[in-house]
């Protein structure tokens, strides 16, 4: 959803690709020619492949500077701004580590010391973000970059697991972050049903 989002902040031509969630479709012959690994997102420009959203973040960042959502060489916030894009995936690892409890790993399998641990540095990342956009709309003085892209987007996966209530700065930067057009247009349909989430494990201790 990144590089969607991304894509459709940018205003630039792309053809999007889906597959099912499903190793038939991501690990077929076919994907794993295009990521080695079948996950997503990958990109391909005129031949050029590259995965890992950062990257592909970087470089859409580089290869369409119009829009000024990157902080190109020589800009001052631009090593600012590369520690956001990444820092991203530092909240989308607890948050993918908690889906993975709660909706792939069956009950019996689960790990309450995962589940609590996860949590807390989850609740923990995103306490960073709450002070950073407390007294600034975006998370870079100079405004709206592609780094609000990566962390929203982490935010927005993130939102499942964590008490937004208890982050006021995180949760008015999240409702701001809602009303861009290409967030909207980069949702999947029926994002909002409830997922089938197996049931809230009991954390004891
Ligand atoms: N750090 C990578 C993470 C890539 C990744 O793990 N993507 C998940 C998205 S849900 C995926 O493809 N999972 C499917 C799988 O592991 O089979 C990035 O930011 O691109």
């Amino acid at each position: 959803m990144r590089s969607l989002w991304l894509l459709h902040e940018l205003d630039v031509p792309f053809e999007l690709v889906e597959m099912p969630f499903d190793l038939c479709y991501t690990r077929s012959p076919n994907y794993l020619e295009v990521h080695p690994l079948g996950r997503v997102p990958c990109l391909v420009d005129e031949g050029f492949r590259l995965f890992e959203s950062g990257a592909i973040t970087q470089y859409l960042c580089e290869r369409f500077p119009h829009k000024c959502l990157g902080r190109l060489r020589l800009d001052v916030e631009r090593f600012e701004w590369l520690q956001w894009v990444h820092y991203s995936e530092t909240i989308a690892t607890h948050a993918a580590a908690l889906v993975q409890q709660r909706l792939f790993i069956q009950p019996e399998e689960r790990s309450s010391a995962v589940i609590k641990l996860e949590s807390a540095r989850l609740a923990k990342a995103l306490a960073l973000i709450d002070t950073q956009v407390r007294n600034q709309d975006h998370l870079l003085a100079s405004g709206f970059s592609a780094a609000d892209i990566s962390v929203g987007y982490s935010i927005h996966l993130a939102s499942r697991f964590a008490d937004l209530d208890k982050l006021p700065g995180v949760r008015a930067y999240y409702e701001r972050l809602k009303l861009r057009t290409a967030f909207k247009q980069s949702l999947p349909a029926g994002w909002d049903r409830p997922l089938a989430w197996l049931p809230e494990p009991v954390i004891t201790a």
